[in-house]
């Protein structure tokens, strides 16, 4: 995290598209990261705290006519605000590993690159709103939209009429070319991983990357 606050943790952050297997990895990583002797935080967004929960059904529902982007854009960032001041921060400063589904690089993915607002805008908004907290580790896992939209559905967590599952293949297919973007741009802070894998390859994939930042020995399978 690179905000000046009295930071101890460290926060990674899970992306990618839809049904790439985001949370399904970020459970196995908090199991392996407390096994190892680390006080996990595990959280997602839209969502994490009371206040953006309440907010992610909002964004999450069905809805006649879709908000404005501006508005779109907004509510992310408000449940973020919250989020992070009532649970990211506090975790950070009690020197827990935070790991959390999904974060800022969605928001520039999903309501920047991908619509008509841009990324830039996204990310002005959210220095200006929310300010500099990023994490210390992004890992992207990628996969075809089209892979990961069918895998979201038979899961049973999403329906086709899922606000989000019914944008276009188009939208779906510049936001996985925005997570390469964000990728390339910030090298240090972003690891791309391969996510059309077995499910234990992904996971061991994922272990190395943050082993290798924390100085634990990732070989074993989980
Ligand atoms: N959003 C979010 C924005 O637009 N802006 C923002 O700023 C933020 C934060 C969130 C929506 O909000 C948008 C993005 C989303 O559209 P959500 O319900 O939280 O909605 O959606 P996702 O984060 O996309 O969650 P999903 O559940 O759809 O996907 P996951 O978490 O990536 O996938 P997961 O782990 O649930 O796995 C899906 C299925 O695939 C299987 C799993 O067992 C599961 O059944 N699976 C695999 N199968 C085979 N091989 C593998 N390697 C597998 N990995 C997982």
């Amino acid at each position: 995290m690179t905000e000046s606050s009295s930071k101890k943790g460290y926060f990674i952050t899970l992306e990618g598209g839809e049904g790439v297997g985001k949370s399904t990895q970020a459970r196995r990583l908090a199991g392996w990261l407390e096994q190892a002797g680390h006080d996990v935080v595990l959280t997602r967004e839209p969502g994490g705290s009371k206040g953006a929960e309440a907010i992610r059904d909002l964004l999450l529902a069905p809805k006649d006519e879709p908000l404005s982007p501006k508005a779109e854009l907004l509510l992310f960032l408000a449940a973020r605000a919250d989020h992070v001041e009532k649970i990211i921060q506090p975790a950070l400063a009690a020197g827990k590993v935070v790991i959390c589904d999904r974060f800022m690089d969605s928001t520039v993915a999903y309501q920047g690159a991908a619509s008509q607002l841009g990324s830039e805008y996204a990310w002005a908004v959210y220095r200006t709103t929310i300010g500099d907290i990023m994490p210390d580790l992004t890992l992207i896992i990628d996969l075809p939209p089209e892979e990961g939209l069918k895998r979201a559905v038979a899961s049973g967590k999403r329906s086709e009429d899922d606000r989000f599952e019914s944008e276009s293949q188009n939208f779906h297919e510049k936001v996985r070319e925005s997570f390469h973007a964000l990728a390339k741009a910030e090298p240090q802070r972003c690891v791309m991983i391969e996510g059309g894998k077995q499910l234990s390859e992904v996971t061991q994939a994922l272990k190395a990357a943050i082993g290798e930042r924390l100085g634990l020995p990732h070989g074993q399978s989980h």
